[in-house]
This record gives structure tokens, sequence and C-alpha cells, in this order.
């Protein structure tokens, strides 16, 4: 099972801990594709990177991927794009937002019927949607 996780990097890095904590535990089930999403100073780590190896690399990954578990707390054009390129894949997608969140979640999102999109207030609720997220596929 190739899982890939979708978190904001350049849209903002507050989430940062609870995207570590979710893939950790998405580790379970698979293979996290995209394990560096979770990491300290992402941002600042891949900046010799050029953007051009960042995107076709991801998008490669994307496409071998079985699923993808998105958190969509923290707004990112980066999450937007992986999840509308996922839903052209039609693999399983599982949105997740915490309801902390001060931005109402985006309706391109909670609005697509072809994506299971969650709120969930702490970590033990991101697992347990996650869990019922991965019985179902
Ligand atoms: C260097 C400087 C700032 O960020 C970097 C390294 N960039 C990235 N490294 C790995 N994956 C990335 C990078 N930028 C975007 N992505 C992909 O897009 C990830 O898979 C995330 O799910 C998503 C984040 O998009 P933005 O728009 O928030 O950056």
């Amino acid at each position: 099972m190739k899982i890939y996780f979708a978190g904001s990097i350049r849209g903002g890095r507050e989430e940062e801990q609870t995207y570590f904590k979710i893939i950790d535990y998405l580790t379970n089930f698979g293979e996290v594709l995209t394990e560096h999403v979770g990491f300290k100073n992402i941002d600042k780590k891949e900046q010799g990177s050029l953007d051009t190896y960042i995107f076709e690399r991801d998008v490669s990954w994307l496409k071998s991927a079985n699923m993808m578990i998105a958190d969509v707390t923290v707004p990112s054009l980066g999450v937007g794009y992986e999840i509308g390129f996922a839903e052209t894949l039609n693999i399983p997608i599982l949105c997740l937002y915490n309801s902390k969140a001060n931005k109402p979640l985006s309706a391109m999102i909670s609005g697509n019927k072809n994506l299971i999109s969650k709120k969930y207030k702490n970590i033990e609720e991101a697992r347990l949607l996650i869990d019922k997220f991965m019985e179902s596929n």
C-alpha cells in the first residue's frame, strides 16, 4: 500500500507537528511516499531543490499512490493541486480538517462528493477517521 500524504509547505507550517503525527500513524498501514512533509524545517531543507524537480518528483509519486490523505487545515495551493490531480487518478482521498482552524474549508474541497472530508478536534480523532477510511478502502 502506497500512501500519499499532502500537507501545507509554502502555505504555512503551523500544523507541522500534526503532519508528523499523522504520517507516523499512517506508516502502520503502508509506505508513506511523502514523509518529508512532516519534517521540521522542510521549507528550509529543500530550498536548494529546483521547483521543477520537486513538482515532477511529487507528481510521479502521486501517480504511483494507492490512496491520498490530505491535511487541509492550512490552505495551500500545492495541496489543492494535489487533491485535484489525485481525483483524476480515481484513488480514494481523505481530507482531514482541524476544527480549530480560523478559516472555513474551501467549498472546492468540502463540496466535492468524490472526496471524503472530515473534521477532527485532536490527533486521536484524526487517527479514528484514518482507521475508518482504511477499513472501507
Ligand atoms: C523548499 C522551500 C520551500 O519548500 C521547499 C521544498 N518543497 C517541497 N518539497 C516537497 N514537497 C513539496 C514541496 N513543495 C510542495 N510540495 C508538495 O506540495 C507536497 O507534497 C505538499 O503536499 C504540497 C505543499 O504545497 P505548498 O503550496 O503548501 O508548498
